[in-house]
């Protein structure tokens, strides 16, 4: 049988309007809520009766003041996604679908860079794969903030891990569109469906 989910990856206010911005983001928002709506339509009942047959999981970049991957402390990135700041915080048009034990975050320890929302945490720790795993799921949606870091790297793990990944390439944000467009034919080439 086929089991679907849905990981939303980074829709965070510092990737779309806060100081690491990308391209597309708004409308990538836009497109995800009209994709949820289309795949939740027609259940009825209250949102957390839609979990159990969709569930939608999402992933936070969650970093101390301090991390190692903004500038100042020898990385590439300006501060972002600070824990407990609003440029950390996931979109609030996407909030009614966001439930504690589904939330993971990623690179909070200052050291580590974790672009993979695959080893994200929950508030019991379990990891995104451990989660994915309860849940049986067969087949993976993805989308979300960016394209070339976040998403690629999250993409690719759930594909080594056996799930069957799809890409709602309408629904994915990014830091370059060159890049952007360089990271879905590497994803495409590997095995990731793009839809
Ligand atoms: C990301 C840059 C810095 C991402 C995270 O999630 O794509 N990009 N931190
Ligand atoms: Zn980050």
């Amino acid at each position: 049988m086929r089991n679907n989910a849905l990981v939303v990856v980074d829709m965070l206010y510092d990737f779309i309007d806060g100081s690491l911005a990308c391209q597309n983001a708004e409308n990538a928002v836009a497109q995800t809520l009209k994709y949820i709506d289309s795949q939740t339509k027609g259940q009825g009942g209250e949102e957390h009766e839609i979990l159990d047959t969709f569930p939608i999981l999402f992933i936070r970049d969650h970093h101390p003041a301090d991390h190692s991957s903004f500038k100042e402390f020898g990385g590439i990135w300006p501060p972002h996604c600070v824990a407990g700041t609003h440029g950390g915080e996931i979109h609030s048009d996407l909030v009614p679908y966001v439930s504690e034990e589904l939330t993971f975050d990623k690179g909070c320890d200052r050291t580590t860079e974790q672009y993979s929302g695959f080893e994200g945490v929950n508030y019991a720790e379990q990891s995104l794969g451990e989660v994915l795993e309860l849940l049986d799921t067969t087949d993976v949606y993805v989308c979300g903030i960016a394209t070339e870091y976040c998403v690629r790297n999250t993409c690719t793990d759930l594909l080594k891990a056996g799930y069957k990944v799809h890409l709602l390439k309408d629904c994915i944000a990014y830091v370059d569109y060159e890049g952007h467009l360089k990271a879905l034919e590497e994803m495409a080439s590997e095995g990731i469906s793009i839809e």
